[in-house]
């Protein structure tokens, strides 16, 4: 199986996860894209009634043109379980998120949510995050400022750019910069030094927040216990 089919397969398998009457945070990326797809389908056939919450406006707009009920994380006394993807799980079920430039309102998900699953191909476990680039949210004053001391530190940033050159701007019209850092050695430091730089609203450092992860494999979809 080539990389999409595995995703097809984690998505699919954790609609299993997910009984009648449950609140569901929905994730973002193209591995929540065919959960999504799957839960439209159990929906559409009347043996699933749910509610989603959607961790970005792409999502929304999936669930809604699929019939999903949906409410805001606010509106929500709690959410079951949200479903995500992610960028890199560690052996440590550590996690890098915001690939998608959606990890603001995916980590606000998780950390409301009962139960997190994480559904991945097999190209996401790694040994120690860092080969993906870690996203930081900022907001645009004095992000500038911020990218000098991140250089300054040899974080290597980058701005994270649409096609057209300009600068993305994530759901909350804030700025992506992405840190280069090849290996992670301590996550919690980093985690801990990022959080409290002013003008940083959030980083796409997950730490201590996964329950399960559906990793595709060859041989089939493996369920983890963090
Ligand atoms: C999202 O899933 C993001 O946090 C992450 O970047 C993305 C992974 O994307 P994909 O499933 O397309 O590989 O939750």
């Amino acid at each position: 199986m080539n990389q999409n089919e595995l995703k097809r397969l984690v998505g699919e398998k954790s609609v299993e996860w997910v009984k009648n009457g449950m609140i569901v945070g929905l994730g973002t990326g193209s591995t929540v894209r065919y959960m999504v797809d799957a839960l439209g389908r159990r929906i559409a056939e009347e043996d699933l009634q749910i509610t989603g919450v959607t961790t970005s406006s792409v999502t929304a707009k999936q669930a809604e043109a699929l019939g999903i009920p949906l409410i805001s994380v606010d509106e929500a006394d709690h959410i079951d379980i949200v479903i995500d993807g992610a960028d890199e799980i560690s052996s440590y079920f550590q996690g890098i998120k915001g690939g998608g430039a959606a990890l603001l309102f995916e980590k606000i998900v998780a950390v409301n949510s009962t139960k997190v699953l994480w559904i991945v191909d097999e190209s996401k476990m790694v040994d120690k995050l860092g080969a993906f680039p870690l996203p930081v949210e900022v907001i645009p004053y004095g992000s500038q400022k911020l990218f000098d001391r991140f250089a300054a530190k040899g974080l290597n940033p980058t701005f994270r750019k649409q096609e057209n050159g300009s600068l993305l701007l994530t759901d909350s019209d804030n700025y992506i910069i992405d840190l280069h850092l090849e290996q992670i050695d301590d996550p919690h430091a980093l985690a801990e030094y990022l959080i409290h730089q002013v003008g940083v609203v959030e980083h796409g450092l997950f730490l201590d927040m996964v329950n399960d992860v559906i990793v595709g494999k060859q041989v089939g979809p493996v369920v983890l216990h963090a």
